[in-house]
């Protein structure tokens, strides 16, 4: 991963479609898909790597006109199993084009999938999604959403794009500061 700079380790990645994000919660622990391609990394991983050292995240997501936007924050960090997963995220940086700080709403949420519901909701937002992810109540944003490149039901997005929400690519990546 080249862009802004280079050194990014990718978590996650959507292209067109082809690996499936329907998984439950093991799946999600250990990761799927294909390294160079659609992939979750998993979540041990991800909170094996950013405990050891400070990381940035990058996300980076091209909407449905087929415009790219970016969001950055200045901390990315993950809880163990026992914490379910939970998420800590640092500020976001107000350069970033995505206009709008969607991850704040998922703040030190805890991680959830279809089988394993930690969200703060009455109801199973991961099961309505069909994926896991920091679901609260349920999201601002959702890069695992089930229906991809699309723009109705429970969709891949980011809320209040300056374009279209809906997303036809998307990745999350981290690099040490
Ligand atoms: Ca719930």
């Amino acid at each position: 991963m080249s862009i802004d700079g280079g050194g990014w380790t990718v978590l996650q990645r959507r292209v067109n479609g082809s690996v499936s994000f329907e998984h439950n919660w093991e799946e999600y622990k250990n990761g799927f898909g294909i390294l160079e391609h659609e992939l979750w990394l998993g979540n041990n991983k991800m909170h094996y790597i950013t405990n050891r050292k400070n990381y940035e995240l990058r996300m980076d997501m091209i909407n449905l006109d087929e415009d790219a936007y970016f969001a950055k924050y200045s901390l990315f960090r993950i809880k163990d199993e026992n914490f379910k997963f939970q998420l800590e995220i640092g500020t976001y940086d107000s350069a970033s084009t995505a206009s709008y700080d969607a991850m704040d709403y998922h703040r030190d949420q805890f991680f959830s999938t279809p089988d394993m519901d930690n969200d703060a909701h009455s109801g199973n937002c991961a099961a309505n999604y069909r994926a896991g992810w920091w679901y609260k109540s349920c999201n601002h944003f959702d890069f695992n959403a089930y229906d991809f490149r699309s723009c109705s039901g429970y969709h891949h997005y980011w809320y209040n794009l300056p374009g279209s929400n809906c997303l036809m690519y998307t990745d999350i990546k981290i690099r040490p500061v």
